[in-house]
């Protein structure tokens, strides 16, 4: 089985660590590919930067199809361009924070989310909600560490600190990483906060290995099906589903 776990975001170091990450979860017959996009922000921490990283996640997706891949991460907490990803793949499509706030609400009552910045903390209680989590996400926390600060040393210790004050401000029972750049710090994290740590790298590469060994893979009827053909212009040209790229 090949899995991809896709960076939406282009900084290659991130997806060294994103695919250890996965790599660490995934059976011994699993293949965990770590790629990173050729085209989009170094980081992904707007609206903005978010927006532009779909195209190259949905480069990557289709390049995975024509290759045979069976499944695909999507590691970025806003879970960029999973609607469209699932249009365009055959097998299953997770994004890192619809897997770890599902594998979260099953270990207690409540979750906390600690993203990087307080600014990405709307995009998921939007995504808490709209993947019906929001009951079980009790608050969403900001540690205030831009993503490409994640790997200095010194940010683990303000991440366990927000990771322990999320705990007692919201009573909750687990936390989840609001980042993908955070996946190397949980297994550290669990045993210095004393509660489960959630990281979406490991909970979404594992969620579609264990839907492709059902043999289960995305629904083709309705909404996920392919995209219709279209002509795309300019700088998406290249996205055209119409088979008529060349002419563009
Ligand atoms: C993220 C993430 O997971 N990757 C990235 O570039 N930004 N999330 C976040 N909350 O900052």
């Amino acid at each position: 089985m090949r899995i991809r776990v896709i960076n939406p975001n282009t900084t290659a170091s991130m997806t060294a660590a994103i695919e250890e990450a996965a790599r660490a979860v995934a059976a011994p017959g699993t293949l965990v590919e770590g790629i990173t996009p050729t085209m989009g922000p170094a980081s992904i921490e707007s609206h903005y930067d978010e927006a532009l990283s779909v195209p190259g996640v949905l480069a990557e997706i289709a390049r995975g199809e024509a290759e045979g891949v069976d499944g695909y991460v999507i590691a970025c907490f806003g879970d960029p361009g999973l609607d469209a990803a699932r249009e365009l793949a055959r097998g299953p499509v997770l994004g890192i924070a619809e897997a770890a706030m599902h594998s979260a609400s099953h270990l207690g009552r409540g979750f906390s989310v600690v993203t990087t910045l307080s600014r990405t903390a709307g995009r998921a209680a939007d995504l808490a909600e709209r993947y019906g989590m929001d009951r079980f996400c009790l608050g969403i926390h900001a540690c205030e560490i831009p993503v490409l600060e994640l790997e200095d040393p010194k940010a683990r210790t303000v991440i366990a600190d927000a990771c322990r004050d999320a705990i007692h401000a919201d009573n909750s029972d687990a936390i989840v990483l609001g980042c993908a750049g955070m996946a190397d710090l949980c297994e550290w994290l669990t045993e210095e906060i004393g509660v489960p740590v959630v990281d979406g790298v490991a909970a979404a590469t594992l969620t579609v290995q264990s839907l492709i060994t059902m043999g289960l893979r995305k629904s083709g009827r309705g909404e996920f099906a392919a995209p219709p053909p279209k002509h795309y212009t300019g700088l998406l040209a290249e996205f055209s589903t119409d088979g008529q790229e060349a002419h563009s």
